[in-house]
């Protein structure tokens, strides 16, 4: 592969992903990274990188010359660039529209234009949320207790309803344009790097400046973590393997609730149990995310590596609090922006 380009590849996951590129994939030749550099975006998150083989182009998705031209000398795109914070998205949700909607829309009529290979990056939210699990008969044992491939679309925010429209026009691009694209949809990814807007940086981040963790409502709300390196390890898998016109959930079996994962983020950090505050609960809040990723696992041999969640956070917290430099600028206008909100 002599180039490919990365959207939103100076954010969270997209520099894993370059990271991961770089460190496994010597054939990819070149990686260009088409990033906005919004409040989200970092350069720092790929300095250590090789200036001859990833290059960053500070642009916006929606840019359709710009995209036009890039994605004519391109061989893939895996497209993760996107306003991806729920708690945003409910105070001003047209970012969202514009970025999750209009520049998928602007990358896929690129690549249809130009066969070019394209992987989208989506969310396990766009098929809405699931029934906690004391509530279901058997505990959520049977059959259709997590999402899967066909799980129906009900997305519940500004956010998660523009990926879902994002990823239904992937979809009509592939059967009506045959743009050569795939899906994925992943639970919540952790590891360092991750904005301190997102739960686990927010609480690690406020432990360390000394400052009560945030617990939205009850805690009782599940998410199904994956460390952030297991995801880039199946897009690459779906990159290469997968079957145009498909989708693949991708998730690491990593239940658990908010309480669970504050709890066990204050024993890492030797505070006490019952070191945080209840605060009001997000509009909409949904209750329960679950992956069932086995046509990822069956039929392109992926599996996880990083399972160990205990050992996967800690190492984490390290990171955040090794790395001051790269979040402590951002705490308070984050905290402050949480505070108006009564958060
Ligand atoms: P992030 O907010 O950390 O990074 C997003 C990146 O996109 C930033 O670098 C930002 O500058 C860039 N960007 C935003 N608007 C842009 C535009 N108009 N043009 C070009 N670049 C733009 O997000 P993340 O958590 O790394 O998520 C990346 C992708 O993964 C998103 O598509 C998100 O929906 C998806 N996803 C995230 C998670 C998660 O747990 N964080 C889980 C599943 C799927
Ligand atoms: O301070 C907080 N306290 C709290 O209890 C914050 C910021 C969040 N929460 C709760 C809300 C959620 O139940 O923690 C859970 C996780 O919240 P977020 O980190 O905001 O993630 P979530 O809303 O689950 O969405 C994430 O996973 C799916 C990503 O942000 C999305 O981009 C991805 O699509």
């Amino acid at each position: 592969m002599n180039n490919l380009i990365v959207t939103g590849g100076a954010g969270f996951i997209g520099s894993n992903f370059v990271h991961y590129v770089v460190d496994y994939h010597p054939e990819v030749k070149h990686i260009t990274v088409l990033d906005k550099l919004t409040y989200a975006g970092n350069k720092e998150n790929l300095a250590d990188l090789p200036t001859d083989r990833v290059e960053l182009v500070v642009g916006d998705i929606c840019d359709a010359g710009l995209v036009d031209k890039l994605i004519s000398n391109a061989d893939a795109v895996v497209h993760y660039a996107a306003e991806s914070h729920n708690d945003n998205s409910l105070i001003d949700p047209l970012p969202f529209i514009q970025t999750n909607i209009i520049g998928t829309y602007t990358l896929i009529q690129a690549c249809a234009k130009y066969d070019v290979r394209f992987h989208h990056i989506s969310t396990d939210e766009v098929y809405g949320d699931l029934p906690l699990r004391k509530d279901l008969p058997g505990h959520g044992e049977g059959v259709g207790e997590k999402f899967t491939p066909d799980s129906q679309y009900k997305p519940s925010s500004p956010y998660s309803s523009s990926k879902a429209s994002s990823d239904l026009l992937v979809r009509a691009w592939v059967r009506s344009f045959g743009l050569r694209a795939t899906i994925s949809n992943c639970s919540n990814n952790y590891g360092p790097y991750q904005h301190i807007e997102k739960f686990i940086p927010r609480q690690i981040t406020n432990i360390l400046s000394g400052i009560r963790p945030k617990l939205y409502g009850s805690g009782e709300n599940v998410r199904d973590w994956i460390h952030t390196n297991d995801h880039s390890s199946a897009v690459w898998k779906i990159l290469i393997q997968g079957k145009i016109g498909e989708t693949y959930l991708i998730g690491a079996d990593g239940e658990k609730s908010n309480k669970e994962v504050l709890e066990l983020i204050l024993k890492l950090m030797g505070k006490p149990i019952d070191f945080y505050d209840h605060v009001k609960d997000r509009r909409g809040h949904d209750l329960r995310y679950a992956i069932d990723s086995s046509k990822l696992r069956n039929d392109l041999g992926w599996t996880p590596e990083f399972t160990n969640f205990e050992q996967g956070l800690k190492h984490t917290i390290d990171w955040y609090a090794n790395n001051e430099k790269w979040w402590k600028d951002k705490k308070s206008m984050v905290e402050a922006n949480y505070a108006k909100n009564g958060q």
